[in-house]
């Protein structure tokens, strides 16, 4: 084998090695760690892991790039498996009526929140959404983000716009050196011309939506927007029993702000993620751990809510939930591509340890995309997603919150960022 990267003398070397899981209860606090770590890396795969110098076996020649981990942090790539990637505009405007009260469902039912996103999408070029995809794409990479999920449910009724979204997603997969995971979420909102008659919209998701995008390909995922005024606990069964059967992935944005019963909805139905879960019922967090189902977190929207009110985290580890963490990146309830700042709030307001912070946004993130197999960790075999960090240890980079610890991004083997 000839390596053509090696990093060496790393002084710290979070692996996360470990079964291909979701991660649960004190496995989200083993992180692998190795002091004077190297890792070898030929083509886009990891084929050492270890201590000290190379083994014999791999080879190096004049071409192998060797990067000093000296006084440097080495993680797997950051996974963001939630995000509203591709979207028309910015809602920056709600900014002053939020200061005032409005709450974000009140937004909504007046025609604003996300209508107003819809209506910028519905208007924007596929190229138009392209760049401003592009351009947060970018800045997640940055931040150590190699893999992000993406979600339609700006164009609704507008299956034509929900298309665009997809194929946007899928043309900066192909394009950007980031891998970006399709989900279609057309049941985002219910839009205005069916504000009466929910169930015929419904129908269209079923009987029309769901069946082209699975037959298309343009999507791994199918998510629910399951909350008061907008999706009902039935209903969202009734779109992901079909999406299931269509062999779409189960997800569903679950009590986000009212305790609905999303949780216990997400183990009754198999999803691979509920996300959000801020009003979620104890037993509904019994039930997804005894089912499985990753906890995505999204502490960066309770921040911007500003409600106070945030994902329990602590009881999620401690009942054996696998908890993972992401952005919720969109323009309304959490504009920031800035997944280091995600993994301070976590540590600092939702009170997970360092440890379990990286296991949820490397290996749960990854389970929550359904790829722990091949990304998530550092192993022999994985993808060479590995980010290194200018900092002395991990919990630094949390500690040192608000800013940008990245200093290189090598993803599939290849350096794509560098400070
Ligand atoms: O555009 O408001 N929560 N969907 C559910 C969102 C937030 C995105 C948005
Ligand atoms: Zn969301």
């Amino acid at each position: 084998m000839r390596a053509h990267i090696v990093i060496k003398n790393i002084d710290k070397l979070y692996t996360l090695k470990g079964p291909n899981r979701p991660r649960v209860k004190d496995e989200m606090r083993k992180v692998g760690l190795i002091n004077n770590g190297i890792v070898a890396i030929e083509d886009d795969k990891i084929i050492h892991v270890g201590q000290g110098e190379l083994p014999e076996g791999i080879e190096v020649d004049e071409n192998t790039i060797f990067i000093d981990g000296r006084n440097k942090v080495v993680t797997p790539g950051l996974v963001d498996s939630h995000t509203h990637l591709v979207h028309g505009g910015s809602r920056e405007n709600e900014l002053a009526m939020k200061l005032k009260g409005a709450k974000y469902l009140d937004i909504l039912a007046a025609g604003g929140g996300i209508h107003s996103t819809v209506k910028a999408t519905k208007n924007a070029t596929f190229q138009e959404l392209y760049n401003q995809a592009k351009k947060s794409l970018d800045r997640m990479l940055s931040f150590g983000v190699t893999t992000v999920e993406a979600k339609s449910g700006y164009g609704l009724d507008d299956f034509d716009t929900e298309i665009k979204q997809m194929e946007v997603a899928r043309k900066l997969n192909e394009d950007h050196p980031v891998d970006v995971v399709s989900t279609f979420m057309g049941a985002h909102a219910i839009p205005a011309s069916y504000k009466d008659k929910p169930e015929a919209f419904i129908q269209r998701i079923k009987d029309e939506m769901i069946p082209q995008v699975a037959e298309r390909g343009l999507a791994k995922f199918c998510d629910v927007f399951c909350e008061k005024g907008v999706f009902s606990v039935e209903q969202t069964r009734d779109i992901l029993e079909t999406a299931k059967r269509w062999g779409l992935l189960p997800k569903v944005h679950a009590d986000e702000i009212e305790s609905l019963g999303g949780a216990e909805l997400a183990a009754e139905v198999g999803c691979i993620s509920a996300d959000h879960l801020v009003a979620a019922s104890d037993r509904g967090i019994r039930m997804m751990a005894e089912k499985g189902v990753i906890g995505n977190l999204l502490p960066g929207t309770s921040f911007n809510l500003q409600s106070g009110k945030f994902a329990d985290a602590r009881k999620m580890i401690e009942e054996g939930v696998p908890v993972a963490l992401s952005t919720d990146y969109n323009p309304g309830s959490c504009p920031t591509e800035n997944m280091q700042l995600i993994m301070s709030f976590a540590s600092i307001i939702l009170k997970m340890t360092p440890e379990e912070v990286l296991t949820a946004a490397t290996i749960n993130g990854a389970a929550s995309l359904k790829l722990e197999d091949k990304i998530g960790s550092i192993e022999e075999g994985k993808k060479a997603d590995l980010v290194v960090f200018d900092a002395p240890n991990f919990e630094y980079i949390i500690y040192h919150f608000g800013i940008n610890h990245t200093d290189k991004v090598i993803k599939g083997g290849r350096i794509v960022f560098e400070k």
